[in-house]
């Protein structure tokens, strides 16, 4: 039989594995301890944006395959010696600005050593790349802990573009979130860039049979017309496009209105009017009426999707540099 003190034991261990579970990210997590963190954050992102301004929209998907492979941990960051991590497996292969981050980090450690985690500082990058380009701001939850392992395969949770509502819907729930914030968070799309390679299917070989006339029939034939002429082959792997044509730069509501007329980029997004919630959605907001509530909505589904599956607490660690696992 097991002892008295091994059973408190055993009790106290279960109490402290469930309120580190339950612990909570701050807005002010870092007040005494590095009041200065998003200011040095800030400078350095405008900084970069001033000469690079496509690099917002980098930071922005960033954030969102960190939090969707083994939760915002940092793990997007980690390099791997063999080539297994998670920035090596196919969907990474077109994330940027890995090295302007782990500058931001040094120039933080500087400030305040061993304090803020890289998975913190890629959230506030992300939340400051929103409001640079015009964007929503909100006050970002903080207090996330590096993890120190990336394992490629996981990208597989991380949903592709050929995905339909179903299988949408299926990798949002599994981090906690629902048919509106797949709506709200696709609007992530007003900005940044794609590969051709990324939605070529949709021109070339929707359903495996390799022809110019097997073509997605939910695209917009004007707009399939103007995406052949800029990507020309299946195999296109160099080519890029806006997204949001026109307006790649500015967050803005012009995705809704783009999805409205079929001519969402990927399957993925005029997925999004295969379902009478989210499309109603996407119609209600195509043509950019109601951007206080739209931008309410986004920084809400930002903060749900940033507490996705978060070390708190004594878990992980805080990394020294966002690359590589302290030990
Ligand atoms: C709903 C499922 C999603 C799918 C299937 C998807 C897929 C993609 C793909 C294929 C690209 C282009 C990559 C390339 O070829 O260069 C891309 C770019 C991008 N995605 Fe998503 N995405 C999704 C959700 C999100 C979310 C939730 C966000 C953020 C809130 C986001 C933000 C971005 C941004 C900002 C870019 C542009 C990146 C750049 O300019 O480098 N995406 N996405
Ligand atoms: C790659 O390296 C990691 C540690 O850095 C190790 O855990 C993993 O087993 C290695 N994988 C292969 C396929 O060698
Ligand atoms: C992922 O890779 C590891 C080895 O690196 C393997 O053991 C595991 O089965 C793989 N998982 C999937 C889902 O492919
Ligand atoms: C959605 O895609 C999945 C995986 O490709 C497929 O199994 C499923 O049948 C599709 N669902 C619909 C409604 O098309
Ligand atoms: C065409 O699509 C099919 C499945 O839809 C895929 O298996 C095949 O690899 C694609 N062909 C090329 C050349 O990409
Ligand atoms: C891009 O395509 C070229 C030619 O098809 C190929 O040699 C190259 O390896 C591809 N690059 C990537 C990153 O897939
Ligand atoms: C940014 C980055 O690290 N991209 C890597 C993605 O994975 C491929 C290999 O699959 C590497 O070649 C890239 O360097």
């Amino acid at each position: 039989m097991a002892s008295r003190a091994a059973m408190m034991q055993a009790l106290l261990l279960a109490a402290l594995a469930v309120g580190s579970a339950r612990a909570q990210l701050h807005e002010k997590f870092y007040s005494e301890s590095c009041p200065s963190v998003e200011a040095i954050v800030r400078k350095e992102l405008v900084s970069a944006l001033s000469t690079t301004p496509n690099l917002a929209a980098a930071l922005l998907r960033m954030h969102f395959h960190d939090c969707f492979v083994r939760g915002c941990d940092g793990s997007v960051l980690l390099d791997s010696a063999n080539k297994t991590a998670e920035k090596d497996a196919v969907p990474n292969q077109t994330l940027r600005g890995f090295g302007f981050v782990d500058r931001v980090k040094a120039a933080v450690e500087k400030a305040c050593p061993d304090t803020v985690s890289c998975a913190d500082v890629l959230a506030i990058l992300a939340r400051d790349s929103v409001w640079l380009t015009k964007g929503p701001f909100w006050e970002v939850p903080l207090g996330r802990r590096d993890g120190s392992v990336s394992i490629s395969n996981e990208t597989d949770q991380l949903p592709p573009p050929t995905a339909n509502f179903t299988v949408l819907t299926q990798l949002f729930a599994a981090k906690n979130l629902d048919a509106k914030d797949l709506v709200v968070l696709s609007a992530g799309h007003t900005i940044g860039i794609s590969h051709c390679f990324s939605f070529t299917d949709r021109l070339f070989n929707f359903t495996g049979k390799v022809n110019p006339t097997d073509i997605d029939p939910t695209l917009d034939t004007e707009y399939m017309a103007k995406l052949r002429g800029k990507c020309r082959s299946l195999n296109d792997n160099t080519t890029v496009v806006e997204m949001d044509p026109g307006s790649f730069k500015t967050f803005d509501l012009d995705y809704f209105t783009v999805v409205a007329k079929r001519r969402g980029l990927f399957h993925s997004d005029g997925a999004l009017l295969t379902n009478d919630f989210t499309r109603a959605y996407v119609q209600r907001h195509a043509g950019g009426a109601f951007k206080e509530e739209f931008f309410a909505d986004f920084a809400a589904s930002m903060v749900k999707m940033g507490n996705a599956d978060v070390l708190t607490g004594s878990q992980g660690e805080i990394r020294k540099k966002c690359s590589v696992p302290n030990h």
